[in-house]
């Protein structure tokens, strides 16, 4: 009798155990390759890694159309880090007009503290020289600019782009990896990719909260459109998850808004372009730390391991 009854409480163990294997597959949307890029930060992506603190001086969009804007804003920052892919939101909006989104990505690889006028990059008209002298906080040291605009090219001809570009110079492998151009899709969110590295991309236009315009505090709380991405961490030169740091900030050119990630001083307008900013100078840090989460084989023995220890404490 003992031994088929024993049986029976295996098969309810095992059970368990492929319950807890179960929960650790399905929670796989925080797995960076599992987010649908869509524009919209899904709740796979848990809570922000930073939320904007100060209103915008670039205007507050009040549209509420998914592919255009009358305004730009940065209202909360996203993301997800591993095992194969990094995937970002960068909530708010950017306006229609070629303002530019532009994140800079430290790998921990290679990557300048401050950018130089020797970048290899043309792309957008040499913009990545045009930023020459922007100063990262220490310890932040971009190795790739990765930039979004969109307006009217003419005639109502409404495009947007997506570049991404290896910074330095030639000694540094400073590079022109793709830019991604694609047509206004009306009325729906902006959506792309690069097939050659498996990138994609997409802009939902359609917040009209978040921060309001001005300089005071405020809260960019709650808004989960925006710009999305997913790439493979092999597009950015790695071989396996670490952990990643992203700056950025929503510019005209290279005249910079008061919309940074990491936030500024409340009553801090327009950074401008008289100078290049030196985030050293601004308390806190601009950037994000998007950390690596365990691989799924890491997961299920952790799992594994969570049932085993359930099991002893039951004999015990
Ligand atoms: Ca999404
Ligand atoms: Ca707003
Ligand atoms: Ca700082």
């Amino acid at each position: 009798m003992m031994p088929i009854l024993w049986r029976k409480l295996e098969n309810v163990k095992m059970n368990k155990t492929l319950m807890v294997l179960s929960l650790v597959v399905v929670s796989g949307a925080a797995f960076a390759q599992s987010v649908t890029v869509d524009g919209t930060a899904e709740a796979g992506y848990g809570s922000a890694l930073f939320t904007q603190n100060i209103q915008t001086q670039f205007g507050d969009s009040n549209l509420g159309a998914q592919d255009l804007a009358n305004g730009s804003e940065i209202d909360q920052v996203f993301g997800l880090n591993g095992p194969s892919r990094l995937a970002m939101t960068v909530s708010g909006n950017l306006e229609t007009n070629f303002n530019k989104l532009v994140l800079f990505i430290d790998t921990g690889v290679g990557g300048v503290n401050t950018i130089g006028n020797d970048n290899v990059s043309s792309t957008d008209f040499g913009f990545a020289n045009s930023l020459a002298g922007l100063t990262f906080d220490s310890g932040f040291n971009a190795s790739h600019m990765l930039w979004a605009r969109g307006g009217d090219t003419g005639g109502g001809n409404f495009q947007w782009f997506v570049s991404l570009a290896k910074l330095g110079n030639a000694g540094q492998g400073g590079a022109d990896l793709f830019t991604v151009n694609t047509a206004r899709n009306t009325g729906l969110a902006w959506t792309g990719s690069d097939a050659g590295t498996s990138s994609d991309f997409a802009l939902n236009n359609v917040n009209s909260a978040g921060v309001t315009g001005g300089t005071g505090a405020a809260s960019g709380s709650g808004v989960n459109t925006g710009f999305e991405f997913s790439m493979l961490l092999s597009t950015l030169g790695l071989s396996s998850s670490a952990p990643i740091k992203v700056a950025g900030f929503i510019s005209g050119g290279n005249f910079i808004s008061n919309q940074v990630i990491g936030g500024l001083p409340s009553g801090t307008g327009n950074l401008g372009n008289a100078s290049m900013p030196n985030f050293t100078q601004f308390a806190g840090e601009q950037f994000v730390t998007v950390n690596p989460v365990p691989e799924p084989a890491t997961m299920a023995v952790l799992g594994l391991g969570a049932a085993a220890l359930i099991r002893r404490r039951k004999k015990n």
